[in-house]
């Protein structure tokens, strides 16, 4: 049986997952799609030969609908997620869960009295082969103990409205999450540090910042975010270990030699650069819903990726060291635990 899926949003990423789940993924369809742009919305409805929808509470409490994919702006993600829950179904809910920790925890609250995972958080790093990598070299101890990481975040140019708080809650958070994957561990405390700011952003917007944190073992991670560097989309990451250096590889991207130049092309956005890592979490999550057994990045590391992008936030207005008080983990969020109910 085909596992029928809604998106709420129909933007950007909304458009790529629902041509993702329709031409990509096995076992899935989209039937009902809905997005305030009713326009853009009732277009890709008839391009994908699902149903518009007028809201997204509609398209959650249909009966036509087994599982949903929240892909609309980042504040509409709290309500549509709990929602989902008092619906009892399955959704994907892309980065961040909620725009702030006090909403996350609301929203693993709900999950735990309705005693059944059922969130997913969009972190797709995790899916992503080079981040895979890492964490298996950093696993085998062949660089010894993680000491330090180096990572950029950089985007070509930021979306409409972004402001200086989205370049840590919108876009940091992706190696908030990852990060934490990586080494196993939380986050103790965190700096944000501004630099002097690009001409080429909005009034108003600081850019480019840095962003420290600190691991609870003393690891130190310092991550560039700059989301006007008109080049490209550029992430990295390097690990420093005890031994040796691990790091994530650029694109395979083919090599011209031109004109005297040696080059290959960066890619402009996300989509490209992460587009394997989208589509087998897509994939895994499909296959987890049929199973009633949830394996990816979980509510739970939605709430502490927002704990953590907080700190970040309230480090960067009070000029700060700020220390992270991570909630304790309740049982039903235990890695075990997970995916047997
Ligand atoms: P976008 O602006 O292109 O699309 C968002 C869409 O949501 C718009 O069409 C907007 O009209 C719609 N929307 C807003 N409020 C709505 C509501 N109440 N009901 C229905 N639709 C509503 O933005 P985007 O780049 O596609 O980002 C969408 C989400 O995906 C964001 O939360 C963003 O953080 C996330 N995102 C994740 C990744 C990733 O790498 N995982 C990449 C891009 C975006
Ligand atoms: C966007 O929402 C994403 O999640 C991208 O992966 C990130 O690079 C970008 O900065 C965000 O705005």
């Amino acid at each position: 049986m085909e596992l029928r899926i809604g998106v709420i949003g129909t933007g950007a990423i909304g458009e790529d997952h629902i041509r993702r789940i329709t031409n990509v993924v096995a076992g899935a369809k989209v039937v009902a799609v809905s997005d305030i742009n009713v326009e853009n919305a009732k277009r890709i409805a008839e391009e994908y030969n699902s149903v518009f929808y007028e809201t997204g509470e509609q398209v959650i409490h249909s009966k036509e609908v087994d599982a949903v994919v929240i892909a609309s702006w980042d504040p509409t993600h709290a309500h549509f997620v709990l929602e989902c829950i008092k619906a009892s179904k399955y959704v994907l809910c892309e980065k961040p869960l909620a725009t702030s920790a006090e909403d996350c925890k609301k929203i693993t609250e709900a999950e735990i009295a309705c005693g059944k995972h059922l969130i997913q958080v969009g972190f797709m790093r995790r899916f992503d082969k080079g981040y895979k990598q890492i964490k298996s070299v950093i696993e085998s101890g062949k660089i010894g103990e993680p000491l330090m990481l180096h990572c950029i975040h950089r985007n070509r140019i930021p979306g409409p409205k972004h402001t200086t708080v989205m370049s840590i809650k919108n876009s940091v958070i992706h190696e908030i999450d990852v990060i934490r994957w990586l080494l196993g561990e939380d986050y103790k405390s965190a700096q944000v540090i501004i630099p002097k700011s690009t001409r080429l952003a909005e009034e108003g917007l600081k850019d480019p910042q840095i962003i420290l944190l600190e691991t609870q073992s003393g690891v130190r991670i310092d991550v560039e975010s700059f989301v006007n560097c008109q080049y490209g989309y550029d992430v990295q990451c390097e690990v420093v270990g005890e031994k040796g250096t691990v790091r994530l590889p650029d694109p395979a991207n083919v090599r011209m030699r031109l004109k005297g130049v040696n080059s290959y092309e960066i890619y402009p956005d996300w989509s490209d650069r992460f587009i394997e890592a989208y589509d087998i979490e897509f994939m895994q999550w499909v296959n987890s819903v049929k199973q009633e057994t949830l394996f990816g990045p979980s509510a739970w590391d939605g709430y502490v990726a927002c704990v953590t992008a907080d700190a970040c936030t309230r480090a960067r207005e009070e000029g700060s060291i700020v220390p992270i008080m991570m909630p304790k983990r309740p049982a039903f969020y235990d890695n075990e635990e997970r995916g047997k109910r």
